[in-house]
């Protein structure tokens, strides 16, 4: 049996009148008390997920404005900080079982700060259901009240430099592009012959501190909602300030519950190298300290389902992304074919699956400025002619291919950014940029590969031939910026390419 449930942070309409979120405003202001250089304050927790204390520039903490004051000194000594600090997992297989450990740690450390403060013994952290009915896209009232109820005490829970999508103060997530597509996903990690796959959690990688290729539940709607709520150089826009910000955890339990909802159906990585952390590669461990100074060290396998745990949730109703059968018969009479029998797709996925095969790329760098850029892909070679060629011939025994753009090496040096993808024309998708500024940075943890992103174009080709517009020689690709981008903070993309996939029954 859990010992503590987490619930949804718009209960009692997400005010002070819920009380895990008046209790959890008083907790923080007893972390954010302690100094940086003690474990247990909310300033080391932030560091643990990522900082930089050195850059001249944002993300520094030395230059956030406003409310809370974040210190920068007395750091730890160097020994601590190597262990404990920037430990976060991202566009890695581990993100979702880090993450899931660094919550229960500070979960344990609010907890303790609510008993001695008169609360209850089984405060729970609540989560923001951003994807729920109603209001709940918008931040919950209490992060936005200056004042806690006494009308004296300053909220612990506000925050100056959260800033919001339209970077003007107004705190909420936009439906699109977020969404829980991700949920329909059946594979954690998958793989061809050549590399690991995302999937829904996260490629196969050791200590990962960012770069590459997310998983798709981090993807979307986790860095949709960093980079939308934090807003320009707002603190929830980059992984090395996120942490400061209180409705990170709420964040994060939510992206927790989410994946325990999907496993209510999926099943999470058996691969020995997955259930023992980047430890079993000789790398750094999983490290917490839990209150009183005490440390922690976790494993993925510890961390895999929840009924090892000791809390659950009010809700784990699974929801499901569109389903693909149906996606698939819709798609087979668009084409003009007979539908196909439900059940038969096992291992589909949203994802560039096990049998891609590049087919075609453009020129190479292209660099997004405010007005965006336009880059054309040439495709060459038979098998690019296999798609038309799947097109024509779709049936219930014959599946069509699928398609895939491919946004490889993107780099920056500003997270708050939405790029808007289009081909011929016709919307692809969005991606967030969370995660660019460190992924990018040539001394960083990973050496600077930037972040790389994949849309599913399938729709839009089949859109094309069937109206006969498929240029079986090249694609247009448009890249948008959602913000301006300032000369300097130019955004490059590595190269665009092209993949096709062959369907199996
Ligand atoms: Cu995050």
């Amino acid at each position: 049996m859990a010992k503590f449930t987490r619930k949804n942070a718009w209960d009692n309409k997400g005010t002070f009148d819920n009380p895990d979120l008046l209790w959890y405003a008083k907790a923080v202001g007893v972390m954010q008390s302690r100094a940086l250089n003690d474990e247990n304050s909310w300033w080391f927790f932030a560091a643990m997920h990522g900082e930089q204390m050195g850059k001249p520039e944002f993300p520094n903490w030395n230059t956030l404005p406003g409310f809370p004051k974040v210190p920068t000194t007395p750091l730890p000594n160097s020994g601590v900080i190597a262990k404990y600090w920037n430990q976060c997992q991202h566009q890695s297989w581990y993100f979702g079982p880090w993450h899931r450990g660094y919550l229960i740690a500070l979960e344990e450390q609010i907890r303790q700060a609510v008993i001695s403060l008169g609360g209850p013994q089984d405060w729970a952290l609540p989560y923001w259901n951003y994807l729920g009915p109603e209001d709940q896209y918008k931040i919950p009232p209490a992060f936005t009240q200056k004042m806690l109820p006494d009308g004296k005490t300053p909220n612990p829970l506000f925050v100056t430099a959260r800033y919001g999508p339209k970077s003007d103060g107004n705190i909420y997530v936009e439906i699109p592009p977020l969404s829980e597509e991700c949920q329909g996903n059946t594979i954690y990690t998958g793989s061809n012959s050549a590399t690991s796959l995302p999937g829904y959690g996260g490629p196969k990688t050791k200590f990962w501190h960012g770069g590459g290729l997310s998983g798709n539940l981090e993807k979307n709607p986790h860095n949709f909602v960093h980079v939308q709520v934090g807003g320009q150089d707002g603190i929830m826009s980059d992984p090395d300030t996120a942490g400061l910000d209180p409705i990170f955890y709420l964040h994060h339990c939510n992206i927790d519950r989410m994946w325990a909802s999907w496993n209510v159906k999926n099943d999470n990585p058996t691969d020995p190298m997955w259930l023992q952390g980047p430890a079993a590669y000789g790398e750094r461990e999983f490290v917490m300290p839990l209150p009183g100074s005490k440390e922690w060290v976790y494993t993925p396998a510890e961390m895999t389902t929840l009924a090892n745990l000791d809390y659950t949730y009010d809700d784990l109703a699974p929801t499901t992304g569109p389903l693909l059968e149906k996606t698939l018969s819709q798609r087979l009479i668009k084409l003009g074919a007979e539908p196909i029998e439900t059940e038969t797709l096992q291992e589909q996925n949203m994802d560039l699956g096990s049998n891609s095969e590049l087919v075609g790329a453009n020129a190479g760098q292209v660099q997004i400025d405010g007005s965006g850029v336009k880059t054309t892909v040439k495709l060459e070679g038979s098998s690019w002619k296999n798609v038309p060629n799947s097109l024509m011939k779709a049936s219930a025994s014959n599946l069509p291919d699928q398609v895939y753009l491919q946004l490889e090496n993107v780099k920056g040096t500003k997270d708050a950014n939405i790029l808007s993808i289009s081909v011929n024309h016709q919307l692809a998708g969005h991606v967030s940029l969370f995660g660019l500024r460190s992924a990018s940075d040539k001394d960083g943890h990973n050496g600077g590969t930037g972040l790389t992103f994949i849309l599913n174009i399938t729709d839009i080709i089949d859109n094309l031939f069937i109206n006969n517009e498929l240029d079986v020689n090249s694609l247009d690709v448009t890249i948008l910026p959602d913000n301006a981008i300032l000369p300097n903070d130019k955004i490059t993309v590595g190269r665009v390419s092209i993949y096709r996939e062959a369907q199996q029954l």
